[in-house]
């Protein structure tokens, strides 16, 4: 059977899954919130990489629904940890170029906002610079427009593409996710440092916050903490977790 056939049986039958990675503030250690990921285990193929199957969601466009979806389900668990008394925390959810280009975008996530009671602010659409091409007028208009509504917006896989110095500056964004290829050796080689230091002076400074992803090692955390980098994700803290597994990770954790 083909990949979206496949695909859009699991969606029927709601065989997706979420889990949760915990990003976590390099100055206190707390945890401030938790990135949504999409799994999918199918029963020949095994787990399948969202790598695989995203881009066949967006190709046959099967990734509006199943975004809508992602969307709402992290939204639902924000709010149970909200009534589970584990205040302050923002729920980020990976955001696909396709969801950002239908027409009622905006209006979609407010909709859902609205329907699972999640306060805005609490939440983060990630989206990534390569989404922007072609259509960066629209794209920011719909970004700025929830920005205004309180939602978060971050720019995720910063460090992978080109022109991103452009991007960081102009795109209404309140967070920079700097990739793992940057973190990588941040606490081995000074030109890994330099690089890291720079962008977190230069996103500072037009007052965005900096997350590292990918961070293995207490070292990698220690030498970001010294750049200035807010908040760290990465296995060092967690990998991601079945939803069932966040309250136990936090009891652990705290
Ligand atoms: O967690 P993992 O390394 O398997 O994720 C692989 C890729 O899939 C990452 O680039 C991640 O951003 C993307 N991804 C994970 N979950 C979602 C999702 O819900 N929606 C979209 N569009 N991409 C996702
Ligand atoms: O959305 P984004 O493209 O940033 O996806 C992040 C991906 O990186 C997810 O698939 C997640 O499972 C993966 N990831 C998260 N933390 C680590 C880490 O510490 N090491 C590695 N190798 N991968 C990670
Ligand atoms: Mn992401
Ligand atoms: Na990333």
């Amino acid at each position: 059977m083909r990949m979206l056939s496949r695909a859009r049986l699991a969606f029927d039958r709601q065989s997706f899954s979420l889990q949760y990675q915990p990003q976590v503030a390099t100055s206190d250690g707390r945890v401030r919130g938790f990135e949504a990921l999409i799994r999918w285990t199918d029963a020949e193929l095994g787990p399948v990489s969202p790598d695989r199957f995203i881009p066949v969601c967006e190709d046959s466009g099967l990734i509006v629904p199943l975004g809508l979806w992602v969307l709402e389900t992290a939204c639902i668990e924000a709010m149970g940890l909200a009534c589970r008394g584990i205040g302050g925390i923002t729920m980020s959810v990976n955001m696909s170029a396709v969801q950002l280009a239908q027409n009622d975008f905006v209006p979609r996530v407010l909709e859902v906002l609205d329907r699972t009671g999640l306060p805005p602010n609490r939440l983060e659409l990630e989206i990534t610079e390569t989404q922007m091409i072609g259509s960066l007028d629209a794209a920011i208009d719909k970004l700025d427009a929830l920005r205004q509504a309180g939602v978060h917006i971050a720019l995720d896989d910063f460090g992978t593409g080109y022109s991103s110095l452009t991007y960081l500056r102009t795109l209404p964004i309140n967070t920079l996710k700097l990739d793992k290829a940057f973190i990588d050796d941040v606490h081995r080689r000074t030109d890994a440092r330099s690089m890291v230091a720079s962008i977190s002076r230069i996103a500072h400074d037009l007052n965005r916050n900096v997350v590292a992803e990918g961070v293995e090692e207490l070292a990698q955390w220690e030498a970001l903490s010294r750049m200035g980098c807010d908040l760290i994700q990465g296995y060092f803290v967690s990998r991601p977790l079945a939803a069932d597994r966040i309250d136990g990770f936090l009891a652990a954790w705290e």
